[in-house]
């Protein structure tokens, strides 16, 4: 069978990964609608030898469409998702929309394929911190039962979008150059206050709940219970952003119910899917953001057992954040939903 599809936020960061991922995987497309804002419709985006017009993302647009992959910000999935669904497209979100949607499954395919049955039309991505973390996590999970996790994120500007990127590399040449910085863009977008990102580190990605946790660190917290399908885990998270440009790091530390050797976490994180394990301290081998950048892969290393909890370890986690952690992990699913429609 072949698919109509639609992408919507064809020309952000994700979606351009969306489009590049579709064509690299041959994705069993009959026809490709590239979707946006008014602003960006009228662009031309080149794909498989020839080019696809851009048209503004319109409730009537998902007539015929079979999967509809978002990636346009929350507020117009929730406008927008509910249209896609009643014209019978079924909707991969990589929105915060519908994540804690009891309805809504929200899948890391190699974590929890099995949530996707009796999905409702709509199925969430994770956000892009949580699904390398959970990636990690599961195997773990699975044969040791994990009680609590503490996950201190170093995060790619990537994740704020193409104009973060810009500011960031804006910025670097004005302080390199010994020219006043002005941000523009982050922390937050939306909020009055910005922060410079060049030569920084801001301990705040997104806007501050009451609790005093920011909502990137919320999002990891409640989507990883809700990935592993346990909330009696402890999650707290801290996270910040870094002039990285491409891939999330995490310092992570977990507590297992029952006892390890390290011997056995090595090898059951060597054959877990989508993870690669670089972890060799005498030849000074570990994750780092710019090998991870470009690749679909989960990178672990930094193990070691904890000093002071005897069923603790610590480790680092590195992945592409618009790949696993946004584009690939949604073409992942479509691949599933292809599979299962043949
Ligand atoms: C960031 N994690 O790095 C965010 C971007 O809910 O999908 C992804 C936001 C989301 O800024």
């Amino acid at each position: 069978k072949q698919f109509n599809v639609a992408v919507v936020g064809a020309t952000g960061a994700v979606g351009q990964n969306i489009i590049k991922l579709l064509e690299e995987r041959n994705f069993p497309i009959n026809e490709l609608k590239l979707l946006s804002s008014a602003r960006s419709a009228g662009k031309a985006v080149p794909f498989k030898r020839s080019e696809i017009t851009v048209q503004e993302a319109m409730p009537q647009s998902f007539e015929g469409i079979d999967i509809a992959l978002f990636s346009a910000g929350g507020e117009v999935s929730k406008t927008l998702v509910p249209h896609a669904v009643q014209s019978g497209a079924i909707v991969i979100d990589n929105t915060n929309a519908f994540r804690m949607d009891p309805d809504t499954p929200l899948i890391v395919p190699e974590v929890n394929m099995d949530q996707m049955n009796g999905h409702k039309g709509v199925i969430a991505n994770p956000n892009c911190s949580t699904i390398q973390l959970v990636a990690a996590l599961k195997p773990l999970h699975d044969c040791y039962g994990i009680s609590k996790v503490i996950v201190s994120t170093y995060q790619a500007v990537s994740g704020a979008g193409v104009q973060a990127i810009e500011e960031t590399l804006r910025q670097s040449r004005e302080v390199l150059d010994g020219h006043e910085v002005k941000p523009d863009i982050l922390p937050v977008g939306s909020l009055p206050k910005k922060h410079q990102i060049a030569f920084n580190a801001i301990p705040q990605i997104d806007k501050f709940e009451e609790n005093g946790f920011t909502l990137e660190e919320m999002k990891m917290i409640r989507e990883t219970k809700k990935i592993l399908g346990d909330d009696s885990i402890e999650v707290t998270a801290t996270c910040v952003r870094i002039p990285v440009i491409y891939g999330h790091s995490e310092s992570v530390y977990v507590e297992l119910k029952k006892d390890f050797v390290m011997e056995d976490i090595r090898s059951i994180l060597t054959n877990a899917p989508g993870i690669v394990l670089q972890d060799d301290p005498k030849q000074q081998l570990y994750p780092l953001a710019v090998n991870a950048a470009g690749r679909p892969d989960v990178f672990v290393g930094r193990l070691r057992k904890d000093l002071n909890h005897m069923r603790a370890l610590n480790m680092w986690i590195v992945s592409d954040n618009l790949l696993k952690g946004a584009a690939w992990n949604a073409v992942q699913i479509a691949e599933y939903i292809a599979i299962e429609q043949k």
